[in-house]
């Protein structure tokens, strides 16, 4: 894995419906994040948060809250990812709502032929406009980083789509709309429910979803959504979902994955510390970080 890292903050909550997930960033920085990573002999540069542009919601004629805002602030993102995997530094972003996602991957996916991506998470955030049965682009980035939905997220950063459906694999899903269902199906999406889950286990369903994507990627970038984890034990999101993936699920996953040394870029999203016990799932997302950089290995 690169030794390089920079941070990349994005304090954003306008692509979903709950205040306080844009503390994300700090939640996670006063978790330990940098020192966490420092300690693991890692070169980490800290380039601060992007500013979000803050007034009231845009009433679009769209299913789609606060679209300007998001896709101002995404864009942004995306060219400070594209400068640094440009440097040969490996993006870390710490959201913010997921929509912020859309950014990322705008960044990092021009670098490769076939970027693969790990959607950690208890959705899909598979929906479009049509489909969106909230408004929330929060749960549309991966749809929108297919290539579907609308042009000013699926052009974000100037080129369409971002990934392929056969170099995603979802991990942890277990609330998923109906338009979802039906792009999973017709895209081929490779989703491992909790269902999938607990009838396999954690170590079999990440083997084989590294081998799968060792297969087929030049590189794979980890979007990791703290509501994956049961809300048991990361409370602090915005739309916890029941019987989700443990600490330890998550952080042997994280371990597996620093072992098959695939990860090129991450980010971790949907903390909010508002909602949270004593930044408990900051320091969850913080814990992970730390196996996902090879605590373990080293
Ligand atoms: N599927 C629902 C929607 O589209 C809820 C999405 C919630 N999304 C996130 N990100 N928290 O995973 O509104
Ligand atoms: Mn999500
Ligand atoms: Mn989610
Ligand atoms: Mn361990």
């Amino acid at each position: 894995m690169n030794k390089k890292i920079a941070i990349i903050g994005l304090p954003m909550d306008l692509g979903q419906s709950r205040r306080g997930v844009d503390m994300g960033p700090s939640a996670i920085r006063y978790a330990g994040a940098i020192e966490r990573l420092q300690g693991l002999h890692l070169e980490v540069e800290d380039l601060g948060d992007i500013s979000v542009q803050r007034e009231a919601q845009t009433t679009d004629a769209t299913n789609l809250k606060n679209l300007s805002q998001v896709v101002q602030a995404n864009s942004k993102l995306a060219e400070m990812v594209d400068r640094t995997v440009t440097k040969g530094v490996f993006p870390l972003v710490f959201g913010g709502d997921h929509s912020i996602a859309i950014g990322t991957l705008a960044g990092i996916s021009k670098h490769y032929q076939n970027l693969g991506v790990i959607w950690y998470d208890a959705h899909g955030d598979l929906n479009t406009e049509e489909t969106s049965p909230s408004g929330n682009i929060h749960g549309m980035p991966l749809a929108a980083s297919l290539g579907m939905g609308h042009d000013s997220l699926t052009k974000l950063h100037g080129y369409v789509p971002k990934v392929k459906p056969e170099n995603i694999v979802v991990i942890g899903a277990r609330s998923l709309d109906p338009g979802e269902r039906e792009l999973i199906r017709e895209k081929g999406i490779r989703v491992y429910t909790m269902h999938e889950i607990d009838r396999l286990g954690m170590p079999r369903v990440m083997e084989d979803a590294i081998n799968y994507l060792k297969e087929r990627t030049d590189g794979v970038h980890l979007s990791l959504d703290l509501d994956g984890l049961d809300p048991s034990e990361a409370p602090g999101v915005g739309t916890p979902v029941l019987g989700g993936l443990t600490y330890r699920e998550s952080h042997l996953a994280m371990e597996m994955l620093a072992e098959a040394d695939i990860i090129t870029s991450a980010e971790f999203v949907e903390v909010n510390p508002i909602l949270d016990d004593k930044n408990k799932t900051a320091s969850m997302a913080v814990g992970l970080m730390g196996s996902l950089f090879g605590e373990k290995l080293k």
